[in-house]
């Protein structure tokens, strides 16, 4: 109670009318998460570095990035098993709009976390099902592994990421984006770096903000569901990632 009336004080500290205000109030979400025992030391600095490319791109979604939810929305209405790939700053940031998107797609949520550890495996799970996640996997789970891959990320569960043949990986880090893709998996990152290795491994890279995406994902596939599989398949057909993400950098590079 005393640490929401904290929050609360925060949040009125930054007038509604700052022009960066939304920028604030998610450094704030994080911030909390951060408290709560979620988000990784390192999670605060790599929300920094996303903030910085979010500043260049004008904070708002950009055309080539919905051209990569489009295609991204086509892959997980297509896919067989797809599955959300969640660690502790994706979990802080939008676990609501998680659960919205595993919902949709009648998925699981996977926790998957570079600073692996058990306590905050299972506070980010409780975190998800308390914002309405209902299958939530890699908690007690996380028994298979990612061949070639060394870092804690490589830990997985077998009816989750292991056996998916889509992944949506958020703020991920390159090495096991680039596995993912050796499995066979088709594999889509959100990352405000379009330069990033795990940017340029990915199948479709949505180069925007998550929590910006993430309600646009969920209205895509709400939208692509009603379509039949040839017309889900012309999309990804038509879409060129290198292309994208060369449109990206253009927008990086004022
Ligand atoms: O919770 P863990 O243990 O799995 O650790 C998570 C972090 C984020 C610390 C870990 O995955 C990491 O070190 O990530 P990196 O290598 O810093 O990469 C994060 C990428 O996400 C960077 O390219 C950022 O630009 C990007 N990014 C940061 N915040 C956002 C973002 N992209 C989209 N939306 C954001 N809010």
């Amino acid at each position: 109670m005393k640490y929401l009336r904290f929050i609360c004080y925060i949040v009125n500290m930054i007038p509604e009318s700052h022009p960066r205000r939304k920028s604030l109030l998610l450094r704030e979400k994080l911030i909390e998460g951060y408290k709560k025992g979620l988000v990784c030391d390192s999670g605060l600095i790599a929300q920094g570095r996303g903030e910085a490319f979010d500043y260049l791109i004008g904070e708002r979604t950009q055309s080539p990035a919905r051209k990569a939810i489009r295609a991204a929305a086509a892959a997980l209405v297509l896919a067989t098993h797809p599955v959300i790939s969640v660690n502790g700053n994706a979990a802080a940031l939008a676990a609501e709009d998680i659960g919205k998107l595993a919902e949709e797609l009648g998925c699981a949520v996977e926790v998957n976390l570079f600073y692996r550890t058990q306590g905050r495996v299972e506070r980010i799970a409780a975190h998800l099902r308390k914002a309405g996640v209902k299958q939530v996997l890699g908690v007690h789970d996380a028994d298979a592994r990612i061949p070639e891959l060394n870092s804690e990320r490589r830990k997985v569960s077998r009816k989750g990421i292991y056996k998916a043949d889509c992944v949506l990986v958020p703020l991920e880090d390159g090495d096991r984006c680039e596995a993912l893709v050796k499995m066979g998996k088709r594999t889509i990152a959100i990352d405000l770096n379009p330069m990033s290795r795990t940017a340029r491994k990915a199948h479709i890279t949505i180069v925007d903000e998550f929590t910006r995406a993430i309600p646009l994902l969920t209205e895509e596939v709400r939208r692509l569901k009603e379509k039949d599989a040839a017309y889900l398949k012309a999309i990804l057909k038509k879409y060129r990632n290198k292309k994208v993400l060369e449109d990206m950098r253009k927008l990086v590079y004022f």
